[in-house]
């Protein structure tokens, strides 16, 4: 990703593509351990990163935490991981479209408010809520410290081989390319989240999210949630997991990124690929705006035939990632 976040739209489409055959799996994935403590070294490592920003004895309380864990996972997720490759195109089904149009009569007068106040239109903003968590639903597991420190200490161990020797095998060439931009990117977004945790007087360990470090309902990385982030609901705070904060924030991104109002502007893809550089998902989120827009005359709240409005699917019990629940909002 550039500029901004990756969503866990992807998991949503798994949890609803396999609410079915699901019923009938009885092989359980082994659970593996894939954490581990970092090193009093390393620890050390991150501290001096950003000692010249954060005052020490905090950034030793943050990197002494127990709860810093290299995610090994993580790690290979964000440097092998192909944004394009993802198949968005069940959120067009019956369920999705029913949700969406539930959520969209409940928070009327909001998404009516930031629609006028950032000249986006209301259905982009549903349509991407629905992608990026289904409202809520699906909004990331990892600790987002985790994320950036697991690939600064990745790219810190792995000193040694820079400048990459001639001869080296192409795929160690990219790998190390891409961690070397990824660590760069990572200390970025770990700045600016010790900066919202401490101007929010929250520990870093509070924000929980993607593997890429995305978090709240609409997905921003720490830098988006500094730069777009919109106190909606005006109670003061900006917090991204409250609905009203989430709708204005992710108007006030796509109005920052080119929107003009009317789902169909050639500018409003572009503004779509700001949020998620990714052509089936800029093509999902524009296609379920336009059918919500198109159907909002007829719409219905009536829930379809043949699912089920609660159920756990993913029978691995990580928890948050594998629910279904739906009547969050
Ligand atoms: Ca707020």
């Amino acid at each position: 990703m550039t500029n901004r976040k990756l969503g866990l739209g992807f998991l949503f489409v798994f949890v609803l593509a396999f609410l079915a055959p699901l019923r009938g799996m009885s092989e359980v994935a082994p659970a593996v351990p894939l954490e581990k403590a970092f090193s009093a070294q390393e620890q050390d490592r991150l501290i001096s990163m950003f000692e010249a920003q954060f005052d020490r004895q905090y950034l030793t309380q943050v990197f002494g935490d127990p709860r810093l864990e290299r995610i090994e996972s993580l790690i290979k997720k964000n440097l092998l991981t192909q944004e394009t490759h993802r198949d968005y195109a069940d959120f067009m089904n019956p369920y999705s479209m029913h949700l969406a149009k539930r959520f969209q009569k409940r928070w009327e007068a909001t998404l009516e408010q930031a629609s006028r106040q950032f000249e986006v239109d209301s259905e982009v903003l549903v349509a991407i809520l629905l992608v990026e968590t289904g409202f809520g639903n699906v909004m990331g597991r990892y600790p987002v410290i985790g994320v950036f420190a697991s690939l600064l200490v990745e790219f810190d161990n792995n000193q040694g081989a820079y400048p990459i020797a001639p001869g080296t095998d192409p795929e160690q060439v990219h790998y190390l390319e891409r961690l070397a931009k990824k660590a760069e990117w990572a200390k970025s977004e770990l700045t600016a989240l010790l900066t919202l945790s401490a101007a929010n007087g929250e520990s870093p360990y509070h924000y929980k999210g993607s593997y890429a470090g995305a978090f709240g309902l609409p997905q921003f990385l720490p830098s988006s949630y500094l730069k777009w982030g919109f106190d909606g609901d005006q109670n003061g705070e900006i917090n991204l997991s409250h609905f009203g904060d989430a709708i204005f924030s992710t108007a006030n991104y796509l109005q920052s990124h080119g929107w003009k109002r009317g789902l169909t502007h050639k500018d409003n893809e572009e503004a779509v690929w700001a949020y998620n550089n990714s052509r089936p998902y800029v093509h999902t989120v524009l296609n379920i705006a336009k059918t919500l827009h198109d159907k909002a005359a007829k719409s219905s709240t009536q829930s379809p035939r043949g699912y089920g409005l609660k159920g756990t699917v993913g029978q691995d019990g990580r928890g948050l990632e594998s629910k279904i629940i739906t009547d969050k909002f």
